[in-house]
């Protein structure tokens, strides 16, 4: 329920800042709009959010992600267990060819721990993917506030604390 109204007031801020729509393209991918949502300067972790599109003819993989600002980022997905939501790491993605993967919140995230400076509405910080054929790709991810503070990072479910 919670997620739901998120998504709507994001959805919302998106449109009113429009500077944050941006896009990435490496060979055949294309990366859309990087982002993470503010966290107050304590937060330890947090996670990055995008689209990433394979206009080519071959699958590739998303096999790793790093940034300056965090220690360590990890790839996560979201699975239900006995009713409870968890997040757990995730060795790959495939992205098939002529096909998309989305990572939102809820779902797919690039997981960043250790952060180095905080995750401040309006600020932007590099973020490099790492692809089985594309090689490293550094994106730019924006970090929105307002209306994007929910879904419950850091924290619910997490194994590795
Ligand atoms: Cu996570």
């Amino acid at each position: 329920m919670r997620l739901h109204l998120a998504a709507l007031l994001l959805a919302g801020s998106c449109l009113s800042i429009p500077t944050v729509a941006h896009e990435f393209t490496s060979g055949d991918l294309h990366i859309l709009h990087p982002w993470s949502r503010a966290l107050p300067p304590v937060a330890p972790t947090g996670a990055a959010y995008l689209v990433i599109e394979n206009r080519g003819e071959r699958s590739d993989r998303l096999t790793a992600a790093h940034t300056p600002i965090a220690a360590h980022a990890e790839l996560h997905e979201h699975v239900h267990e006995n009713d409870v939501m968890k997040m757990q790491e995730i060795d790959s993605v495939e992205i098939a060819a002529g096909g998309s993967v989305e990572f939102a919140p809820g779902g797919h995230h690039v997981m960043l721990f250790g952060l180095k400076e905080p995750l401040a509405a309006g600020g932007e910080y590099p973020l490099t993917l790492v692809f089985e054929h594309a090689g490293e790709v550094e994106v730019t991810v924006m970090v929105q506030g307002e209306g994007a503070a929910d879904e419950g990072h850091p924290g619910h479910g997490h194994d590795h604390h």
